[in-house]
């Protein structure tokens, strides 16, 4: 039976997150009866919640994400570069805890790239809660002064459902065509066990054969990126490693002009969470120039995932008339607009 309400837990977190969630808000506010009618629940988590309270993600967010949402939006995080003791990304924890095991980050051109650039359209399908994310790291002395170790953490279980998404997603394109991510040569047994798996998804007994038509390529995660800066047209799904992923995606970013364009959403079995890819931004937080058109995208996308398509498709209509039109723009994408100059762009477009 559908919904008569949809609510989602808001979460803008730090920095610019503050300034793109409310976008995200007013533009799913503005879909009326095409979406059921959305509750909003505001909720607290982010390193600046770390300083005051010493606590990151409460457990109060987690509780009412699980028990009263339907779905999330999540801004953006400051994390430190440096150990700050009792701090643990809460980004990262919510991946986990929620177990929203796939991050699916969509970079496409919208416009005609400059020059004789081609056009970009591709997916990463990043592994979204092991790798390196495990967080298992130490000091130690050694012979010849400290040393520190992090352990990286590939599991068959990961591997085979972030497969299976990829798989699933690829099917789903008209190029029907998937890159496995890795660096196998170095790493063999972690990232041969990542290989191995998801290669072996199309002999899965549920998977019945369905993926035969998915033309499968390999790439080394160095020579992927130097692919993708010389011929990003031969990418379509490309599916990686925690690590590897987050990083293909922000470059993959600068082919299209802005990370302030690239959506994603993490999404399991049970919950989705929107989240725009780029970070907290705090040179320019509080200015009024954040780029608000990835986070109202990662709201697309979060509603096609629950079956809502018109409304999803309504709001990237809108998102990409701005961007098309090229009058309208936050300085990222050299233009001289404010945030809400854009939010009222495409609430007008909507
Ligand atoms: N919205 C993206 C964001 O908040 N990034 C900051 C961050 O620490 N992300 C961890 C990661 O995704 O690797």
């Amino acid at each position: 039976m559908p919904l008569e309400s949809l609510t989602i837990g808001l979460i803008p977190a730090d920095g610019i997150g503050r300034e793109v969630i409310p976008a995200a808000r007013h533009a799913l506010e503005a879909l009326g009866s095409d979406i059921p009618k959305p509750e909003f629940i505001d909720l607290l988590a982010g390193f600046e919640y770390f300083t005051r309270t010493g606590t990151a993600l409460p457990e109060e967010t987690v509780q009412i994400l699980r028990q009263d949402c339907d779905c999330a939006l999540f801004g953006s995080v400051s994390s430190p570069s440096r150990k700050v003791v009792g701090y643990s990304s809460p980004i990262v924890a919510l991946r986990k805890e929620l177990d929203l095991y796939a991050n699916i980050r969509p970079v496409f051109s919208v416009a005609p790239n400059p020059g004789e650039q081609p056009n970009v359209d591709l997916v990463v399908v990043r592994e979204n809660t092991e790798c390196l994310y495990v967080k298992d790291e130490n000091l130690s002395e050694g012979p010849h002064g400290k040393e520190a170790r992090a352990t990286r953490l590939i599991t068959e279980r990961a591997s085979r459902r972030i497969g299976q998404t990829a798989f699933e997603l690829a099917l789903n394109r008209p190029r029907k065509h998937l890159t496995i991510i890795h660096k196998s040569n170095v790493l063999s047994i972690t990232d041969g066990l990542f290989r191995e798996t998801v290669r072996g998804v199309p002999g899965l007994p549920d998977s019945n054969g369905k993926y035969d038509h998915v033309a499968v390529m390999e790439q080394l995660v160095d020579s992927a990126v130097y692919r993708l800066f010389r011929e990003p047209q031969v990418f379509d799904v490309m599916v990686a490693p925690n690590l590897y992923g987050d990083i293909l995606s922000d470059a993959a970013a600068a082919l299209v002009g802005s990370l302030g364009l690239i959506p994603s959403v993490n999404q399991g079995d049970d919950f989705v969470m929107g989240e725009p890819v780029h970070g907290s931004a705090p040179d320019i937080a509080g200015k009024g120039i954040a780029n608000p058109l990835a986070t109202i995208r990662s709201a697309a996308l979060m509603l096609r995932q629950l079956g809502y398509d018109t409304g999803a498709n309504r709001l990237d209509k809108a998102v990409n008339q701005v961007i098309r039109e090229g009058q309208i723009l936050t300085p990222d994408l050299g233009g001289t607009s404010k945030t809400q100059e854009v939010i009222d762009e495409v609430l007008k477009k909507i």
